[in-house]
């Protein structure tokens, strides 16, 4: 699938775009059975509600054990982490050949996956998740350059209700200054200057087999999750092949895999 100009330049301006009904249904189940099967029986390496919420800066950047619910007694699962060796589907589709061209576009480069970062099944549990704040992919990634985008796969609906995806259009292109963002680096809400910029959101309802591919440095959010049932997205980072993890970082300590120009 090429982008038409049109699409190309909605990108660069908004800094996401959204495919609706890319992915068919059964291929979105056959996974969703998949990452069920992992999300029940812990498999890791997972990252915790707890150790989302907790994590330094410091821990994000550089250790490099994904590891870590061997410390905590009541283990709720925000993220399978590690996806692309885990299942023969899983890796199917952060290859899929459909979606390669848009990347190639987008990316003005040829597209690597990026196993280090957003190589995840995401999760929302019922009630339990916290909300995830204002906040650019980027800050924890140490790479030469920006050319990095995330692809979000809805495995089943996302609505305000179980903790739609919400986005700042244009804000991967803004400037802004160290104090508009809080010690954990999210975009705080109570800064003036702020406030005005998150009046500026969207919110993006998805349905099953939906994809979003959102710039690395573009303001996003999250719900918390007020239904019964979990929230469970697919989401991987690709970036240019000219676009170098920094040495001795935790964005250098896992393989790339260049994809194939198509
Ligand atoms: O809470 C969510 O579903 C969004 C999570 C997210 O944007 C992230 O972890 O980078």
């Amino acid at each position: 699938m090429k982008l038409s100009d049109a699409q190309l330049q909605q990108f660069d301006k908004d800094g996401f775009i959204v495919f609706k009904a890319f992915l068919d249904v059964q291929s979105c189940d056959a996974i969703l059975k998949v990452a069920k099967e992992h999300l029940e029986a812990y498999i890791e390496p997972i990252e915790t509600e707890m150790g989302y919420d907790s994590r330094s800066k410091a821990y994000r950047t550089e250790v490099t054990d994904y590891s870590s619910k061997a410390e905590e007694k009541e283990v709720v699962v925000r993220r399978l982490r590690q996806v692309y060796d885990r299942s023969p589907l899983f890796k199917k589709w952060m290859e899929n050949e459909d979606i390669r061209p848009a990347l190639e576009q987008i990316l003005h480069d040829n597209v690597v996956l990026t196993t280090a970062h957003h190589n995840s099944i995401m999760t929302k549990m019922p009630h339990i998740s916290s909300a995830t704040g204002w906040h650019q992919d980027r800050r924890y990634w140490s790479y030469s350059d920006d050319n990095l985008v995330s692809v979000w796969l809805a495995l089943d609906d996302e609505t305000t209700e179980n903790g739609v995806l919400e986005f700042i259009p244009g804000s991967h292109k803004m400037h802004f200054k160290p104090e508009q963002f809080d010690s954990k680096e999210y975009f705080s809400e109570s800064h003036d200057a702020n406030k005005k910029i998150i009046q500026t959101k969207v919110s993006t309802d998805l349905a099953k087999g939906d994809v979003v591919i959102f710039h690395s440095l573009l303001l996003h959010r999250a719900n918390k999750n007020n239904t019964d049932k979990a929230k469970i997205s697919f989401v991987y980072t690709v970036k240019g092949e000219k676009t170098k993890a920094k040495q001795g970082t935790r964005s250098a300590e896992f393989p790339e895999i260049i994809l194939k120009k198509i």
